[in-house]
């Protein structure tokens, strides 16, 4: 709970198992509730996680979207904030950026790496991916965002109602900033974070993940998807 709001967070895993610990061990108290999400884990993270106090909820539908889904309906928070099972995003950041949501009266926030990106975040391809497809949010859709690929977002569990999720795949990501950027009572901004080094594997498939993402934008453009 914080200034009146409780708040839920919510974290997509695929056998996160050693990544799951770390992110759940410094979760500020302000946090009421953790939903995590077992995407067909064949390693122990819904174990550890159920030890640790986490409510797990199983998607055997495969993908980073699917398992948000199943995430966003099993939050009961006021305010829901998301992250990845790898100990990247910052739990530290989590009251403040509640703090500002509800000061400046936002509706969603998405958190933005780009001046803190650990080494292998900041590889060529990766910084290059991240930037094309921010181009390509802004000219097909006129949103301007830094970081079009962040997993952490900040928002009103009130906004689900109002916007079409539809994704199952990473594009997820990018679905959810353009649902709410272009919505006219949603009130919408990007904040810089710190991001840290991965624990665990990383489940990104760089091309085939980037070109998909190009893919769902253009589709989505033209009314296809
Ligand atoms: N790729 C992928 N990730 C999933 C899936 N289901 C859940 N996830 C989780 O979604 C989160 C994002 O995946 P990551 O591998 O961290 O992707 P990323 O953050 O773009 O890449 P890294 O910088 O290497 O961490 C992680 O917590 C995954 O465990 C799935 O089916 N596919
Ligand atoms: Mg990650």
């Amino acid at each position: 709970m914080h200034k009146g709001h409780t708040v839920s967070v919510v974290i997509p895993c695929y056998n996160e198992e050693e990544g799951i610990r770390v992110t759940l061990a410094d979760m500020p108290p302000v946090v009421d509730e953790v939903v995590v999400v077992d995407n067909n884990c064949s390693d122990r993270t819904a174990e550890v996680a159920t030890d640790m106090g986490a409510k797990v909820v199983v998607e055997t539908r495969p993908g980073y979207g699917a398992a948000y889904k199943a995430g966003f309906a099993a939050a009961t928070g006021d305010i829901i904030v998301t992250m990845d099972g790898d100990a990247t995003y910052p739990r530290g950041f989590i009251p403040l950026l509640v703090e500002v949501m509800v000061d400046e009266e936002l509706d969603f926030i998405s958190c933005d790496r780009t001046g803190h990106k650990s080494e292998e975040a900041k590889s060529f391809l990766r910084v290059l991916g991240n930037l094309v497809l921010n181009w390509a949010i802004l000219a097909l859709f006129f949103v301007r965002l830094k970081d079009s690929q962040s997993g952490m977002w900040v928002f009103r569990r009130s906004i689900l109602s109002k916007i079409r999720l539809e994704s199952d795949t990473m594009a997820f990501s990018e679905e959810l900033k353009l649902e709410a950027f272009r919505h006219p009572e949603i009130k919408a901004r990007e904040l810089p974070i710190y991001y840290r080094e991965r624990v665990g594997e990383s489940k990104l498939n760089l091309w085939h993940d980037g070109l998909s993402n190009l893919v769902f934008l253009l589709k989505r453009r033209l009314g296809r998807s």
